[in-house]
């Protein structure tokens, strides 16, 4: 029986691949990287440091480690000033309506992204107080699609993994959810998400049902 969810965060509760984009491309420019929407797919679940060598191997770039911080800190204050004015007018549609369900029924609310700025985002939204465990990137040693995220999500609610439901609309996500051994809806493309259990577009007229029986 299905006893938490647990949700990825960009991408699936907010869109803010816009603003990762556009800040990277703003750093590609810079550094006079070809570098587009298509190629930023790749991006999306990855960390910011392996994001940024993905980036750098399009311009077949070498930096040293220190150089490397330096850019990722630079993208990320542009990033952070791009969703300072985010509010939630930018959640993805009916998510909200959907985890207010979830917790009527009594089913736990967990977050599991890798973000560095899950806390900030969560607040810039008004929902900082809505989930029982929150996991992000400043909290674990291995990235998706290692299931060390999820499993810190599910221990954290003292659940097992196979009570738990996965939402992700990265591929690398919804890797690390079956290798934690739980149940995956995917958020996005069927054609793009197909290891996942069930697939939805977004969660508009999306109910409970979806969960039962996964
Ligand atoms: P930050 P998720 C991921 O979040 C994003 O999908 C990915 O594009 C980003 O590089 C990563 O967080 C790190 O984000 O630079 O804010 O630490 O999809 O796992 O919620
Ligand atoms: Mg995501």
């Amino acid at each position: 029986m299905i006893k938490a969810c647990i949700f990825d965060l960009d991408g699936v509760i907010v869109d803010t691949a816009k603003y990762h984009y556009m800040a990277w491309k703003r750093l590609a420019d810079q550094l006079n990287i070809p570098f587009n929407e298509k190629d930023n797919e790749r991006l999306k679940g990855v960390s910011r440091m392996k994001s940024l060598e993905i980036i750098l191997d399009l311009g077949s770039l070498n930096l040293n480690q220190e150089e490397k911080e330096e850019l990722a800190k630079k993208k990320n204050n542009w990033y952070i000033q791009y969703i300072s004015k985010m509010d939630k007018s930018e959640l993805l549609p009916g998510v909200e309506e959907f985890i207010k369900n979830l917790k009527r029924k009594g089913i736990k609310v967990a977050i599991a992204s890798a973000s560095k700025n899950t806390k900030l985002i969560l607040k810039r939204l008004n929902l900082e107080d809505t989930f029982d465990a929150v996991i992000d990137g400043t909290m674990i040693s291995n990235a998706k699609p290692n299931p060390e995220i999820f499993l810190r999500a599910s221990d954290y609610l003292n659940l097992k993994p196979e009570e738990c439901v996965v939402f992700e609309d990265a591929v690398a996500g919804v890797q690390a959810a079956k290798k934690a051994g739980m149940k995956v809806v995917g958020v996005g493309e069927e054609e793009v998400l197909k290891g996942a259990d069930k697939v939805i577009k977004n969660f508009e007229n999306v109910d409970l049902t979806l969960i039962e029986g996964i």
